[in-house]
């Protein structure tokens, strides 16, 4: 069985749980609480092109997209939407949309060339000026240090696999600091270390695109480490930001009521989300994880990763469904899903899975501040003759989650922002420019904007606190 990502999502989604909330939108309940921050998201690697300007080293994504046959019709991140020199427009759109918030990620290679030593100026240059605009634009940057683009000298020396890259990480996060962090207040380390794990590492699909068990759980625990080092050092060397970190967060479910598929949902429940949540919030592994954690945990590895956090980024798009497989690589497989709609990236639409990832955070892990960092969804997006996007079925989805985050935080989760995946259409990674989860659409040839209906849809909900 080939495992790619999309599969792999693909099957989330049997069995609800209570019948209290259904999976659909909660129309009438009250609106978003004062304050609360409408934003978007975006990613270096996805939108900023310019892959060999002002100085920017390669990244691991770089030498993976040049791969023949690695990205879905050879494409590659080397222009993606020009942001590196459209990005005025592009801030023009979030404020004109009414957003207050606005999460981007520093692209490591650009900054640090070689991974670590030589500053490139040039590099903080260009995020010091998103930054400065930004905020004379009153909205508020999220700064994300690494979302999966890691140089390649960084990588030629072991990558997430040499346990230097806690060190390595730590400077680099110091440095970027450094220069922004008298303006930017809040601050995510990574973004997704389960997906970096799983799909960089273990079944490959990803960026360096290496596969195995132990292979798996090395990346993992090392992402691990570096964010704990990370986060102590900027605790250390810039008191007062607000730090945390974004997961990707799945509720998973047993296909079949058996003890065996009950026990597959636990196998996969603890390396895809507690394997990051625990020991960065409690300061243990999941049990079940324990065998493959303790060959590879140096002695003072838990207290390094347990740091206070100011805030989790949740990154949610749909919940999962495994069942037992003896002879795969985790002992388990994705499971059948009954899901009524799916995205064009064959993901079953689960609203009430983000209620349910919301809950338990305030139930389990002391209800520490969450903002919904991405949530979204790829659709067929048509242009029609007089240039508009009606993309109804995306605008149905962000109704839908935003009613459970609405509910959510009713009964008490405490949900102090929602950014959409995503400002723009961009690379999608493996599957390149053949998806589109952007609320403004990107003509590639042209490099043209095109706000869709979601956009102007969300921004009202943005400026009034209200679903309409
Ligand atoms: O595009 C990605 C993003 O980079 C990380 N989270 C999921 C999105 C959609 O697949």
């Amino acid at each position: 069985m080939v495992l790619t990502r999309r599969r792999f999502l693909a099957s989330a989604g049997a069995m609800a749980a209570t019948p209290a909330i259904a999976d659909s939108a909660a129309a009438t309940a009250p609106g978003f609480p004062q304050g609360f921050l409408w934003g978007a998201s975006t990613a270096a690697y996805q939108i900023e092109g310019a892959v060999r300007e002002d100085g920017r080293g390669p990244s691991i994504w770089d030498t993976f997209s040049h791969t023949p046959g690695a990205i879905k019709n050879g494409d590659t991140g080397d222009v993606a939407c020009d942001h590196y020199h459209r990005w005025p427009g592009d801030f023009d759109l979030l404020r004109q949309g009414g957003f207050s918030a606005y999460r981007f990620s520093v692209s490591w290679p650009r900054v640090l060339p070689e991974g670590t030593g030589t500053v490139n100026p040039k590099g903080l240059d260009f995020y010091d000026r998103l930054v400065d605009a930004l905020l004379a634009a009153r909205i508020r940057p999220f700064l994300c240090l690494y979302h999966w683009d890691l140089p390649q000298a960084l990588q030629d020396r072991g990558g997430w696999h040499n346990r230097d890259i806690a060190a390595w990480f730590a400077d680099y996060a110091e440095v970027v600091a450094a220069r922004l962090g008298d303006r930017v207040g809040d601050w995510a380390m990574l973004n997704e270390p389960s997906v970096v794990a799983l799909f960089g590492h273990g079944l490959g699909g990803h960026a360096p695109n290496l596969k195995g068990r132990a292979s798996f759980f090395l990346a993992l625990h090392l992402q691990n480490l570096a964010q704990g080092a990370a986060l102590a050092r900027l605790r250390s060397a810039k008191p007062g930001l607000r730090l945390g970190t974004v997961l990707n967060l799945q509720p998973v479910r047993p296909e079949a009521d058996t003890p065996a598929d009950r026990q597959a949902a636990v196998i996969w429940d603890a390396m895809w989300n507690r394997s990051c949540m625990d020991p960065l919030l409690k300061g243990t592994y999941p049990e079940v994880v324990h065998a493959d954690i303790e060959p590879i945990l140096g002695p003072d590895d838990l207290s390094t990763i347990h740091q206070p956090i100011d805030f989790l980024g949740v990154n949610y798009y749909s919940r999962m469904v495994v069942k037992a497989d003896a002879g795969a690589m985790f002992g388990t497989a994705w499971g059948k899903n009954a899901a009524k709609r799916y995205t064009a990236m064959g993901w079953p639409v689960e609203p009430r899975g983000l209620y349910d990832q919301l809950a338990e955070i305030r139930d389990r892990y002391g209800n520490i501040p969450v903002y919904v960092t991405e949530n979204g969804a790829a659709y067929e997006d048509v242009v029609t003759p007089s240039g508009k996007i009606y993309d109804k079925e995306r605008v149905d989805f962000l109704r839908d989650h935003l009613a459970m985050v609405r509910t959510a935080i009713a009964e008490g989760c405490n949900v102090k922002g929602y950014l959409v995946w995503s400002l723009l259409d961009n690379f999608e990674w493996a599957f390149g420019y053949s998806k589109r989860f952007g609320i403004v659409y990107v003509d590639y040839p042209t490099q043209r904007r095109i706000p869709k209906q979601s956009y102007y849809w969300l921004g009202q909900v943005a400026r009034t606190g209200r679903l309409a």
